[in-house]
């Protein structure tokens, strides 16, 4: 638990110091001015928390509080309580269909996910059905290699939809725990690509139902996430998200919106280019981490 909450404070260095900067003069303020509601406002917006999310915290600031006039108690206890009804992961299927326009991290979100499900005692089986770079199966080919998954690829098919079918089909028979489906990146507005995520999705209903779908996000790309997630949603059901490149960027605050606006759970952020570079997400560390390094935090 300790090292969760520590890659996580790593992973949401950039955020953390960007809503400290605006915070650090506001110390030890009981009330806050126009002018530090302003800085905390753009602040928060520029951390990507997003509009609605933002108003509801600087309107819950701007109340005289008689029981704390420490900020950070108090910025996280506002959001704990917005948060407290959004959805909760559920326990992860047997079929994980990872899903995301192009570059966002499927591929090596995959070989992470298989490397997390591993360290956890499950074998897993990465199923290589992006059929339109050629280099995708090959990525996967090595990871595979060095992480010790089984891989079910064929270079030979063009039709995805087929060859995640066999993917699972082989899963399945070998009582595998956790099947990962890697796709290819696609675009919300390609309504042929779209349509093809429609079609592997039924093909694998056909064999089994214990299956999810997860979208990565790039977590640099801001409130165009919400974006991706709407317009993917009007295609399959997307189960819960991914946000990846956590570690690059100081918009790490997007997951708030993800959940308060679209409804829907973050499972992992990634925080680098490794195996291990994948954190199972949990909601008291990403909200203390947002703006503190310390986990002495108390609700
Ligand atoms: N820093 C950082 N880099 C990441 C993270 N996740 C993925 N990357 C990098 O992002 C780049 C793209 O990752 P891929 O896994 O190939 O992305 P993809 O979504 O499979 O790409 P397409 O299949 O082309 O759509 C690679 O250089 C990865 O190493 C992360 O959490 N942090
Ligand atoms: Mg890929």
């Amino acid at each position: 638990m300790f090292s969760l909450f520590k890659k996580t404070i790593q992973g949401l260095t950039k955020t953390r110091n960007r809503i400290k900067h605006a915070f650090g003069s506001l110390i030890g303020k009981k009330y806050l001015s126009e002018d530090d509601l302003e800085m905390l406002e753009d602040c928060l917006i520029q951390a990507d928390l997003g509009w609605e999310t933002t108003d509801v915290i600087i309107d819950e600031l701007k109340k005289p509080s008689s029981n704390s006039n420490n900020w950070e108690e108090r910025f996280n206890s506002i959001l704990k309580n917005l948060l407290e009804n959004s959805p909760k992961q559920k326990p992860f299927a047997q079929v994980l269909m990872i899903v995301g326009i192009n570059g966002t991290g499927k591929t090596t979100t995959s070989a992470k996910m298989s490397a997390w499900f591993k360290e956890k005692g499950e074998n897993t089986l990465l199923v290589a059905a992006d059929t339109y770079r050629a280099a995708a199966v090959e990525q996967l080919r090595q990871w595979s290699n060095k992480l010790g998954f089984q891989l079910v690829a064929n270079e030979k098919s063009a039709d995805p939809a087929s060859i995640a079918f066999d993917g699972v089909t082989s899963g399945l028979t070998k009582n595998i725990d956790r099947i990962i489906i890697d796709t290819a990146g696609r675009l919300h507005n390609s309504e042929n690509l779209m349509q093809e995520l429609v079609k592997i999705k039924k093909v694998v209903n056909r064999i089994t139902t214990d299956i999810q779908t997860f979208l990565t996000v790039d977590a640099n790309t801001g409130q165009n996430a919400m974006t991706q997630a709407k317009e993917f949603s009007n295609y399959i059901p997307i189960d819960g998200i991914i946000l990846t490149k956590m570690d690059g960027t100081a918009k790490g605050g997007i997951a708030i919106p993800i959940m308060l606006e679209l409804g829907l759970p973050v499972y992992f952020i990634g925080v680098g280019e490794q195996a291990n570079d994948l954190i199972l997400f949990d909601q008291e560390s990403y909200l203390n981490g947002l703006i503190s390094e310390k986990e002495s935090i108390k609700i």
